[in-house]
């Protein structure tokens, strides 16, 4: 019996046209993350191990197999929460507006900071706007399937920067997509995670 399974996309998979395409979404989640679901249930089954949680499993193994796929299923569903094809706020407000405006001096100062970060991250990972132990906002990259859970970081916003979450739609362009991603960027999610 499967532990976990792929959770539904939060809309259509055309939504987030011309952005992310129907094609992208087709694979990379349809496949990719698909895929990172499969193979973590196989291990599992394999190993005879049972968790309560996916952050049981990402906070129990830290490493291997097991917590790459495992980490890849949770990133995943975090991004596709991150993104939204409602054309509601553009910028965050509230209590997360503030804390932006206070680590980065703005908002059009966070997406700069951000997007160099993420587009100069090297090779597969994940860029993230995170809340520290602290409560202070910070971005910081994970390479390949890193995740801030095992950090006791809060994550509030992130950008997949492996290819394929941009090459059938950029090719090698990381910075064009990562340009387009404030237009469905979703900061009603971003702002109930940061509390
Ligand atoms: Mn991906």
């Amino acid at each position: 019996m499967a532990q976990f399974t792929l959770p539904d996309l939060p809309y259509a998979l055309d939504a987030l046209a011309p952005t992310i395409s129907r094609e992208t979404l087709e694979y990379h989640y349809g496949k990719h993350h698909r895929a990172y679901v499969t193979k973590l249930n196989t291990l599992l089954e394999e190993g005879a191990k049972r968790y309560a949680s996916l952050e049981e499993v990402i906070r129990s193994e830290k490493s291997g197999p097991i917590f790459n796929n495992a980490a890849q299923v949770w990133n995943h569903t975090f991004y596709w929460n991150c993104l939204t094809p409602s054309s509601g706020a553009k910028n965050p407000s509230g209590a997360l507006g503030t804390a932006i405006d206070k680590a980065f001096g703005s908002f059009e100062k966070f997406k700069e900071a951000f997007q160099t970060k993420a587009a100069g991250h090297f090779g597969s990972g994940w860029a993230w706007l995170v809340k520290g132990t602290d409560g202070a906002l910070s971005i910081v990259t994970t390479s390949d399937a890193g995740t801030p859970l095992t950090t006791g970081s809060t994550p509030i916003f992130v950008a997949d920067v492996w290819e394929h979450a941009y090459y059938i739609d950029y090719r090698n362009d990381r910075a064009k997509y990562l340009g387009g991603l404030w237009q469905i960027a979703n900061w009603e999610f971003a702002a109930s995670r940061f509390g």
